[in-house]
C-alpha cells in the first residue's frame, strides 16, 4: 500500500539492541560479570532473582543459556551491521556494557579494550552512514557495584557512573551525536533488581530504597547530560521511559482518579524530573502511599536537577494497559509487564502483551502536550515464536502486521504535530528475551539459528519482514 508520506526527510529509521542480550564474549577482553550474566533463565526469572534466597555467588552462568553469549554480536558485529546497512538504518541504537568499560565499575582507569570495541562497532556504523544512538545503560550494572554496594540506593555509584559517562563522551563525543541514559528507568518500580542493580537481601523491593535509588539515577543523568554538553552542545541525551498507554476501563470516577494516579506514577513520575528538572506537584502523595520519608535529596541536587534536564524523550511501546478499582471480577493481562485489567477491545500477543496501536498515537500526543520535546520511539515490536522453513525463510506476516499499524500510528502522531525523531524497532536481529532469558521470544528481521538450549549454528537469515522494512526505509513510511 503506497500513501502519501509525512515522515520527515531526516527520520531515523533503524533498529535497537542491548549489550547484554546480543553480545556474548562475557569473559574477553577484560570485561567484568555485569548483573545481566546471573539472571537465571526462563519464566520466571524475575521471580526467581527478587526473592531472598537467590544465590548471588553462584557463578549462574553455569546454570542458565544463552543471555551470557547473547548471539554472539561480539564477534559478528561487522556482518550483523552490513545486514542493517542492506536494510537501509539510518540509525542503530545499542548499548554499552560499563562492565566491559570499567570491569568492577569503581576502579581508577578504564578497561582500554572494552573501549577499543565499542570504538568499532561504532566505526563500522559510521563507514555505512549509520548514525548511533548509545544507551549508557540498559538494565546493567557491573556485579560488584551490586554487590560490594548495593547497587543505586548508593550514592557512589553516581560518582561512579559521572567518570563511566566522562569516559564514554571523551572516547566517542566527536563521532555520536545521540545517547540515552537509563533504559526504562520507570520500570524498577516493578524489577528494581534489572534497573537499579539492588539485590533482593539488601532490600531492593523496599520502595524506599528504589525511590532512593531512583534519585540517585536522577542526578547521575543531569550530569550526563552536562558533560555531553560540555564537551559539545550539539550532543543530544535523553531520557528513555517504558511507555504502557493506560486507560480507565470505564467512566465511573473512581476509574478514572485511579487511572489519573497509575499514570503520574508509572509514565510520569520519572519523566516529569528528568525533563522538567523538578519531582513534580503530587510526589508528595507518592511517598505517602508508600511510606517513603527523608531521602538524601541535597539542594545541590535540585538545582543540578533544574539546569541539566534531557534534551529529548525516547519512550519503548509495546502495549495498553486499563485501570479498574471498583470491582475485581476483570480478567487480568498476566503478560502485560504493568499489571491492569484486561481489555475486551484489544487483542495480545503471545506472551499476553496486548496489542494497541492507537495507544501509541495516544501515548505521543500525550507526551508532547506535557513536555515539548522531540520524542524518539526507540522499542517497539512484536515478540513471537518464529517457524525457519527447511529453505531457510521466515514468513512473519504477523510481524508485519504490528509494526505496520505502530507506524501508521506514528505517521498520524506526526500529523497531529508531534515531532517524532525516529523509529528503531525492538531487537532488529532475533536476540535473547529480557523478560524470559530465551531466545524463542524472537523481535527480529534477521533470525538467529539459536535455540533455548544453547544448540544451533548462529548463522543469520532474513526473516520476510526484512524485505518489507527495506521498502519502508526506501520509500520514508510510504510504502507500509
Ligand atoms: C524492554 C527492554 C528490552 C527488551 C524488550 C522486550 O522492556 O528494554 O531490553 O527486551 O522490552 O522485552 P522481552 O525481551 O521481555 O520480550
Amino acid at each position: 500500500m503506497i500513501s502519501k508520506t509525512n515522515f520527515p526527510k531526516n527520520f531515523l529509521w533503524g533498529g535497537a539492541t542491548a549489550a547484554n542480550q546480543i553480545e556474548g564474549g562475557y569473559d574477553l577482553d577484560g570485561r567484568g560479570m555485569s548483573i545481566a550474566d546471573t539472571l537465571p533463565g526462563g519464566k520466571n526469572r524475575f521471580k526467581i532473582v527478587e526473592s531472598d534466597d537467590f544465590d548471588w555467588s553462584i557463578d549462574s552462568r553455569k546454570y542458565r543459556y544463552p543471555n551470557h553469549l547473547g548471539i554472539d554480536f561480539y564477534h559478528h558485529y561487522q556482518s550483523d551491521i552490513k545486514l542493517f546497512s542492506e536494510m537501509g538504518f539510518k540509525t542503530y541504537r545499542f548499548s554499552i556494557a560499563w562492565s566491559r568499560i570499567f570491569p568492577r565499575g569503581d576502579e581508577e582507569y578504564p578497561n582500554k579494550a572494552g573501549l577499543r570495541f565499542y570504538s568499532e562497532v561504532i566505526d563500522e556504523c559510521l563507514k555505512y552512514g549509520i548514525e548511533p544512538v548509545i544507551t549508557l545503560s540498559h538494565y546493567e550494572l557491573p556485579l560488584f557495584l551490586a554487590k560490594e554496594y548495593g547497587g543505586w540506593k548508593n550514592r557512589k555509584l553516581i560518582d561512579f557512573f559521572e567518570k563511566y559517562v566522562q569516559v564514554i563522551i571523551k572516547q566517542f563525543g566527536k563521532k555520536v551525536k545521540y545517547f540515552l541514559t537509563f533504559n526504562e528507568i520507570n520500570s524498577a518500580g516493578q524489577h528494581p533488581v534489572m534497573g537499579q542493580g539492588m539485590i533482593p537481601k539488601t532490600g531492593s523491593l523496599n520502595k524506599q530504597n528504589v525511590f532512593q535509588a531512583w534519585h540517585n539515577q536522577f542526578v547521575a543523568s543531569s550530569r550526563a547530560v552536562k558533560i555531553a554538553h560540555d564537551f559539545n552542545r550539539n550532543i543530544q541525551v535523553g531520557c528513555m521511559l517504558l511507555y504502557a498507554t493506560s486507560y480507565a476501563y470505564n467512566s465511573d470516577p473512581r476509574n478514572q482518579l485511579a487511572n489519573l494516579q497509575n499514570e503520574q506514577e508509572f509514565n510520569y513520575f520519572c519523566g516529569d524530573v528528568q525533563i522538567r528538572g523538578e519531582y513534580p506537584a503530587y510526589t508528595n502523595r507518592l511517598f505517602k502511599k508508600y511510606g517513603v520519608k527523608n531521602l538524601e535529596i541535597t539542594d545541590q541536587d535540585l538545582s543540578e536537577l533544574k539546569k541539566y534536564p534531557v534534551d529529548f524523550i525516547s519512550i519503548s511501546y509495546y502495549m495498553s494497559t486499563a485501570i479498574e478499582v471498583t470491582q475485581n471480577s476483570h480478567d487480568t493481562a498476566a503478560g502485560n509487564l504493568i499489571g491492569g485489567v484486561r481489555n475486551p477491545y484489544l487483542k495480545s500477543s503471545e506472551w499476553d502483551w496486548q496489542i494497541d496501536p492507537t495507544g501509541l498515537r495516544i501515548a505521543l500526543d500525550k507526551l508532547y502536550d506535557r513536555y515539548q520535546k522531540p520524542i524518539f520511539v526507540v522499542e517497539n515490536g512484536l515478540g513471537a515464536k518464529d517457524k525457519l522453513t527447511k529453505d531457510n525463510k521466515v514468513y512473519d506476516e504477523y510481524r508485519i502486521d504490528y509494526l505496520r499499524s505502530h507506524i501508521q500510528a506514528i505517521s498520524e502522531a506526526i500529523a497531529d504535530g508531534v515531532p517524532v525523531m525516529g523509529y528503531t524497532p525492538w531487537g532488529c536481529i532475533d536476540l535473547v528475551s529480557a523478560s524470559t532469558g530465551e531466545m524463542s521470544k524472537r523481535y527480529g528481521f534477521i533470525y538467529v539459528d539459536l535455540n533455548d538450549d544453547g544448540t544451533g549454528s548462529l548463522q543469520r537469515f532474513k526473516k520476510e519482514s526484512f524485505m518489507w522494512y527495506q521498502r519502508v526505509i526506501k520509500t520514508n513510511g510510504a510504502d507500509l
